[in-house]
């Protein structure tokens, strides 16, 4: 990992320039002002971080350094991490040197699964995956070397180490998840000459587990992998980070975060969703159909999963990638042609709804994914989450050895009291 090590370094340095020049050119200058209404309303729209790895522009969606989802959808994960890592696509080489390291690096140690296997079996395999993680943090070589006394300097060099260590480890720890929770438990070994997402996609053990459903899973690992430093999960990886807690510490709290169900958890109601429409109209439902279900949903005061966004305000470029994907392998499929009926109704309806108070009427990442895993077999959606869980713990990790290797210090926002709030009121 000798290139992606140096091309980190060199990443870093480019970084550490524009700061500076930024420094020079008004560390006083404001950037954001804030409102009673955003205090008290998420912080949305308030401009508080930095985030190198990648942004979220809301009418043309995720950006990784100068590449948009289109360009990056036949990539690879692992050519993904690299570019999160360093604003570069890697050479073609980078792939088999990763796979070598992957394959060195591997190995979930016996403890993790002893735990896992002693929970009780309706534990929700997010709680296994964060929990998983969180064995291992004893192994975190940050943590070892931090004890020892290492310059502030060399953080990130251990960071990028535990990474790699974790990211080595991840699709044997989330098909084995999936194994002890819904299959009888016995773990399928990985093939040390299949990439990162081939390797999970067979060692889930699916009945039509093959080169399409490994496909899908590059697909599905590059499109979650990060989107930019506000969401819940990776601000929440970040924040813990910044006390120095090592990266194991960081990824669990994150995937904590991914976990709920305005985040990470929507992609497994969007299918359950899917399946409540075909379960009550039928295979055949029509557009009318759906627009009463839609329409029942939301008198009844629940959301519609899969619709609306904090940043975007168009369709998710991630959504429509996963659509050409459908289009393109699972056309007859009766949940994915439910999952484009959806996209023909729900935006005309929430436009309106509310007074017009929906910020986003349009699909977001999770509206079709779901559809296409069930195709493949994997029907139990509350895997879902782990599969993006472990495509997001590559943004957590890029974000985090950048912020280490910038020498970024512990985040410590202020907060103020109602009276603290009034007070101010008063005063203007
Ligand atoms: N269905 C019904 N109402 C919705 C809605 C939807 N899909 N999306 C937004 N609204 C409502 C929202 O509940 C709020 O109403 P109240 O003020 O009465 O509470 C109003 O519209 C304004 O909200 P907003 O400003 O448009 O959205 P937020 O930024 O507050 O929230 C989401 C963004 C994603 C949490 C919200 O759109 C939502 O709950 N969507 C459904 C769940 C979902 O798909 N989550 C996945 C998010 C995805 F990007 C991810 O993290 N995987």
């Amino acid at each position: 990992m000798s290139i992606l090590r140096n091309e980190i370094k060199n990443n870093l340095t480019y970084l550490k320039n524009e700061i500076e020049h930024i420094f020079e050119g008004g560390r006083d200058t404001v950037l954001s002002e804030v409102t009673v209404g955003q205090v008290y309303g998420g912080m949305r729209g308030l401009t508080a971080l930095v985030c190198n790895t990648s942004y979220v522009d809301p009418y043309s969606g995720l950006h990784i350094g100068d590449f948009t989802v289109e360009d990056l959808s036949e990539k690879y994960p692992e050519e993904i991490f690299y570019l999160l890592c360093t604003g570069k696509l890697p050479e073609s080489d980078f792939l088999e040197e990763f796979r070598k390291e992957m394959n060195e690096r591997s190995g979930v140690p016996q403890y993790t699964w002893d735990v896992l296997k002693a929970l009780p079996e309706d534990t929700h395999p997010m709680s296994m995956l964060s929990l998983g993680i969180l064995t291992m943090e004893q192994e975190s070589v940050f943590k070892r070397n931090y004890l020892k006394g290492i310059p502030k300097s060399d953080f990130w060099k251990y960071t990028f180490e535990d990474a790699l260590n974790v990211i080595a480890k991840l699709p044997e720890l989330a098909a084995g998840i999936y194994r002890i929770r819904f299959g009888d438990g016995t773990l399928i070994k990985r093939d040390p000459d299949l990439d990162w997402a081939g390797n999970l996609a067979m060692m889930l053990g699916l009945p039509n587990s093959g080169k399409e459903l490994a496909r899908l899973m590059r697909l599905y690992l590059v499109l979650h992998c990060d989107h930019e430093g506000g969401n819940v999960s990776a601000f929440t990886s970040r924040v813990v980070n910044s006390a120095l807690s090592s990266l194991y510490y960081a990824i669990s709290a994150g995937l904590n975060g991914l976990a709920g169900p305005l985040h990470g958890l929507a992609n497994q109601n969007c299918l359950k969703f899917i399946l409540e429409i075909r379960h009550r109209f039928g295979d055949l439902v029509s557009e009318e159909e759906i627009a009463l279900y839609i329409k029942e949903t939301l008198d009844s005061g629940k959301v519609i999963p899969g619709y609306g966004h904090a940043v975007l305000r168009v369709t998710d470029p991630r959504f429509t990638a996963f659509m050409k994907f459908g289009k393109a392998y699972c056309s007859e499929n009766v949940c994915f042609q439910i999952a484009e009926k959806l996209f023909k109704v729900v935006p005309d309806i929430l436009k309106t709804y509310k007074g017009g108070k929906v910020a986003s009427p349009w699909p977001n990442v999770d509206a079709a994914s779901g559809a296409l895993l069930f195709k493949y077999g994997l029907n139990q959606f509350d895997f879902y989450t782990v599969l993006f869980g472990v495509s997001r713990i590559l943004g957590f990790c890029a974000q985090n050895i950048l912020a280490q290797g910038l020498g970024q210090p512990i985040i410590r926002p202020k907060s103020v009291t109602n009276k603290w709030v009034a007070d101010q009121l008063m005063k203007n």
